[in-house]
């Protein structure tokens, strides 16, 4: 690449890379999420990011992060930002930096890590009290490698480990109250396609000190078999059907953040994904439906 071909990218604002540049699917939901996220938080950041689709953000020059990047293994993303977080705290302690260059730390990683892989090392740095904010993308499976089932796969979805008629039969991990039973600093769900909702608590999250996670759904049209140009949409879906509830949690409380009036079918969420097909095609899956709507339906009749 020449001199030149290299300054123009360098110059181009972070947004365009992540449109144009990156070797991602297009309509990447979880794309979508860290982009707005990072429109917010800035380039005064290091992510830590453990293995998954997100480490292709990083292909360099193209990279569109323009703060620090930190790869790890899919276990040790909490441990890695611990690592900064002291040697940022040492340099601030010997004035050797001034706050002004302070960097907000930022483990990156997907549900494989977040709910799975890393969830020990992840527990050790909450009770440590880690200031850091954890963003997990939740594209439901372990994409990068294929979307195999991961604990955060929900209930009758196909992967390619659970390719049965009756798709994946256990349950997706609730991380939220994972996190929460540690009583950390913050918790939030978000979707990229409630971008509003999503600002609000990433601006919360960024003035509290503490282990904080946001969860954000990341409708992948690769690894859930849906056309690119409907990600917005599914993510929608997701909301008004009650699926993917948007929450948040400080100080011992819980607070929906949304609530979908009325409450959309399940179906109308499930019936647009290739991974849920086999439970609508050749004939309707009434028993898996049934403790898919069932267990939705649960969920809210214990919030209103
Ligand atoms: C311990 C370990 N097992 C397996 C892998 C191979 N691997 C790399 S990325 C990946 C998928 C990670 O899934 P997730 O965290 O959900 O991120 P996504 O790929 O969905 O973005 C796997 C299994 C690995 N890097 N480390
Ligand atoms: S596999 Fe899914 S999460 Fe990974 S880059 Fe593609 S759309 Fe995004
Ligand atoms: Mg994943």
């Amino acid at each position: 690449m020449s001199d030149k071909t290299f300054k123009r990218i360098q110059d181009l604002p972070a947004r365009h890379l992540l449109e144009a540049g990156t070797p991602m699917c297009a309509g990447c939901g979880g794309l979508e999420a860290i982009r707005e996220i990072y429109d917010l938080i800035g380039e005064k950041t290091v992510f830590v990011n453990a293995a998954g689709c997100m480490t292709l953000l990083a292909v360099y020059p193209f990279t569109p992060f323009r703060g620090s990047w930190l790869y790890t293994a899919m276990a040790s993303a909490p441990a890695g930002v611990q690592g900064v977080r002291d040697a940022l705290d040492i340099l601030l302690k010997k004035g050797l930096i001034g706050p002004d260059e302070d960097l907000e730390t930022v483990a990156l990683t997907g549900d494989g890590a977040a709910y799975g892989i890393g969830l020990s090392s992840t527990s050790a740095a909450i009770d440590r009290g880690l200031n850091f904010m954890y963003i997990c993308y939740d594209n439901e499976g372990y994409g990068n490698t294929g979307q195999q089932t991961s604990a955060a796969t929900p209930h009758g979805a196909r992967t390619a480990t659970s390719k049965g008629p009756n798709g994946y039969c256990g349950h997706k991990k609730d991380l939220y109250a994972v996190w929460a039973a540690h009583k950390p600093a913050y918790v939030a769900t978000v979707a990229g396609a409630e971008p509003l909702d999503l600002a609000r608590k990433i601006k919360k999250a960024r003035g509290l000190a503490g282990p904080r996670l946001i969860i954000a759904l990341a409708p992948c049209p690769t690894g859930w078999d849906f056309d690119p140009s409907e990600s917005v949409e599914i993510g929608k879906l997701a909301v008004k059907t009650g699926i993917w509830p948007l929450k948040e949690y400080q100080d011992g409380k819980t607070v929906h953040t949304v609530v979908p009036r009325p409450r959309l079918h399940v179906d109308e969420y499930l019936k647009r994904q290739g991974r849920f097909s086999h439970l609508f095609f050749p004939k309707r899956n009434e028993v898996v439906l049934k403790e898919i709507r069932e267990a939705v339906d649960a969920y809210w009749d214990g919030i209103c």
